[in-house]
């Protein structure tokens, strides 16, 4: 990876990516790319930035081309909730958007990196310990789009030989940017209202359990996998990665024993309470682990303790 182009880099993942690509592969080297939302001051200072609508394929070649990039880590993507209310939008920008990365990658040889998620997973999945391979019959847009997206990188690895990667990220937990309309987003979500208000109304019931991730440990999935000799890769797109399975009961319980006097009710959003109940529970990622050495650092404790401590100092600055 010697110029990077990070699609989506306004995006929760992608905010915190980019800088960190920025300090391993130098600042001018890796080239931020959002649409609407406008990037962080430390993003827009740190190096170069570019309108990208992955949606306009002459836009993403043009970058691609101006900057001479190699490889592209393409974050850009719609959430599955909001992808439940715009089956269109989502359709568009998940589909269409991901083909147009892959061809201009497929002209400049470019290798890229595309998230999938344990939202490529339905309700006829083995949702206990889920397999690398195994059914996927997803019931919503976002996994529809998912488990194309998977296909379609394989395909173009196949075909064409572009250098394509990727890993089934679970919700991801992080302080520095927020979530855009995932499910998962009450992981996020509920140590906001623990530090601010001390009380939490949770949208997804007692007893839902779903794979998570801190955002370390999603940075270091990506740049690994990036990096990992192809020598190794059996799979190459959409390798199941884990970092803890917890319900909302478990992380508030956590929670509480930094903020005692934390309560927790429950308000069940049915759209997302659907969603969640048709996604693994835990996932194996034994194929991460052996073809390039995947091991998150984050437990539920360790994470809890470090998102109370940023969140705390980064809320009381405000
Ligand atoms: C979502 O909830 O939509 C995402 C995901 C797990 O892909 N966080």
């Amino acid at each position: 990876m010697k110029n990077i182009l990070v699609t989506g880099s306004v995006g929760q993942i992608g905010s915190e990516l980019t800088m960190e690509l920025r300090k391993r592969y130098g600042n001018d080297n890796v080239v931020a790319g959002g649409r609407k939302t406008k990037p962080s001051e430390k993003l827009l200072n740190s190096g170069p930035f570019e309108v990208v609508d992955c949606t306009d394929i002459d836009v993403v070649n043009d970058v691609v081309r101006k900057h001479e990039i190699d490889t592209i880590l393409h974050l850009a993507a719609i959430l599955s909730a909001v992808a439940e209310a715009n089956p269109q939008l989502a359709w568009d920008v998940n589909i269409n958007g991901l083909y147009n990365v892959l061809e201009v990658a497929r002209e400049h040889k470019c290798a890229v990196f595309v998230p999938s998620s344990i939202g490529a997973f339905g309700p006829s999945t083995p949702l206990d310990n889920t397999p690398q391979d195994t059914i996927q019959r997803p019931n919503t847009m976002y996994g529809v789009t998912k488990v194309a997206g998977e296909l379609l990188c394989d395909y173009y690895y196949k075909r064409f030989s572009v250098d394509t990667r990727g890993v089934r990220y679970p919700g991801i937990i992080s302080n520095e940017t927020l979530p855009g309309g995932g499910t998962t987003d009450y992981a996020v979500e509920i140590f906001y209202e623990a530090i601010k208000n001390k009380k939490y109304t949770c949208n997804l019931g007692a007893g839902t359990f779903l794979d998570m991730m801190y955002m370390p440990d999603a940075i270091k999935a990506a740049i690994d996998l990036m990096e990992a000799d192809p020598a190794r890769l059996k799979h190459r797109n959409a390798f199941n990665v884990t970092a803890m399975s917890f319900d909302p009961e478990i992380i508030a319980a956590e929670i509480r024993k930094m903020i005692p006097d934390f309560t927790m009710d429950y308000d069940v959003d049915p759209v997302k309470q659907g969603i969640a109940d048709s996604w693994p529970n835990n996932m194996d990622d034994s194929a991460a682990r052996e073809e390039w050495g995947w091991e998150p650092e984050y437990t539920l404790p360790v994470m809890t303790k470090d998102m109370i401590e940023v969140l705390s100092k980064k809320l009381v600055q405000k």
